[in-house]
């Protein structure tokens, strides 16, 4: 037997060394080649160099696979006994390179951090900033529990709506000079950007019938030039309430009752005539100037009064087309603009900083939330 002092205890290496074989040539070959890989392998501290001792052991044109292909050379009655052994050297070749690269790689990881500067975990944390919700959100959440808290559930609708829900159902057939009054975005399917949030109007009715309380808030879409004031993507919350019996003293209750609570004080409001295809009668819900108190000043210009919501009694048609019988219900509808809201409430100078997502700007607001 050869004594080969470096193979480790545990290894099956031991084991081959225990075979015998007729033709001597081999089994000396075997061993001498495992006493010169076993300390190469041990001593290897490259990992590409230990990837080429893989490969020359274990490889497709490997040492492994060339005795393999010896077996013929063995006497029959030996070959049982050669195979395994073949299969003793591969395995314990894989384990053994395995756990070297495992090795290298710990090394090479010590190494680094040694390199790596010190961390000092007691020096204070920099300036990390810290997210925030934006105003639009926080006021449409707002105006969700108020209106939550007076029974009314939340609905939507598409932004890409049919000429039919955005207008036709609402009363304003093709060729209505209403249809002037919004400037919409035709798509190229025949489809428009919503130019307002009152189809959900429609498509509630439609769902659920009547008796229903519900508001719809979402993004709206005009084709308008921009300025302080206005955009073309804005925010609108719908408001609906059909029942037996409603009328515009119930319309003024539900808004009056809603602006107190956004405003968090008594508000004084009025209603004057507006003109809507899909309310009748329509009108302007305009609240007293809360910084003059209503003597006139330049927020109000100079009227006392600030408009804010559009809204009146559902026109008899609509109620008609949804499927629910005017004579048996009425009902009240309103669509607020939420941007304009936000900017009342944040005193926000220009209603493109909604949109903008400039943190700079939009940080100004953050101590309201
Ligand atoms: C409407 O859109 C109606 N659908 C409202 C309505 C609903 C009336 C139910 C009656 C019954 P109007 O075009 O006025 O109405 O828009 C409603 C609100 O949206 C305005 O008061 C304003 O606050 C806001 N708004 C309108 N255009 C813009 C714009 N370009 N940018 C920002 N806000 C706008």
């Amino acid at each position: 037997m050869i004594e080969v002092p470096k193979i480790r205890n545990d290894s099956c290496f031991s084991f081959i060394f225990a075979f015998k074989f007729n033709s001597d040539m081999i089994s000396d070959e075997i061993k001498s080649r495992i006493e010169v890989l076993y300390p190469q392998i041990q001593s290897v501290t490259e990992e590409k160099n230990l990837r080429d001792i893989h490969v020359s052991i274990l490889g497709r044109n490997g040492w492994v696979k060339s005795l393999m292909e010896r077996i013929k050379e063995i006497e029959p009655q030996e070959r049982k006994n050669y195979g395994q052994m073949v299969n003793t050297i591969k395995n314990d070749f894989t384990n053994l390179l395995k756990e070297r690269e495992q090795s290298l790689l710990e090394e090479a990881l010590l190494k680094e951090s040694a390199a790596a500067p010190a961390i000092d975990l007691m020096l204070p944390m920099g300036q990390t900033s810290k997210g925030s919700i934006h105003p639009l959100t926080t006021v449409e959440q707002e105006i969700i529990n108020i209106f939550r808290g007076m029974g009314f559930s939340v609905a939507s609708g598409p932004e890409m709506e049919t000429d039919y829900y955005n207008f036709e159902a609402l009363n304003i057939p093709q060729d209505h000079p209403a249809r002037d009054m919004q400037d919409t975005f035709w798509l190229e399917n025949g489809r428009l950007l919503r130019t307002h949030t009152s189809p959900c109007q429609v498509r509630a009715i439609e769902k659920f019938g009547a008796p229903l309380r519900v508001i719809a808030p979402g993004r709206t879409f005009r084709n308008e030039s921009l300025d302080a004031s206005h955009e073309n993507t804005f925010h609108q919350v719908e408001g609906l309430m059909v029942d037996k019996n409603i009328s515009v003293s119930n319309l003024i209750y539900v808004l009056k009752t809603f602006l107190g609570e956004v405003f968090q004080r008594e508000m004084t409001v009025r209603l004057r005539p507006g003109y809507f295809p899909f309310v009748e009668p329509g009108f302007e819900l305009d609240f007293q100037c809360m910084i003059c108190g209503g003597s006139g000043c330049r927020t109000c210009g100079h009227t006392g009064w600030i408009e804010l919501v559009p809204c009146g009694m559902v026109h008899r048609r609509v109620l008609e087309m949804s499927g629910v019988d005017p004579d048996e219900y009425t009902g009240f509808a309103f669509g607020l603009g939420i941007s304009r809201l936000v900017m009342m409430k944040y005193n926000m100078p220009d209603i493109r900083i909604i949109n903008r997502a400039d943190l700079r700007e939009l940080k100004q607001f953050n101590s309201y939330l």
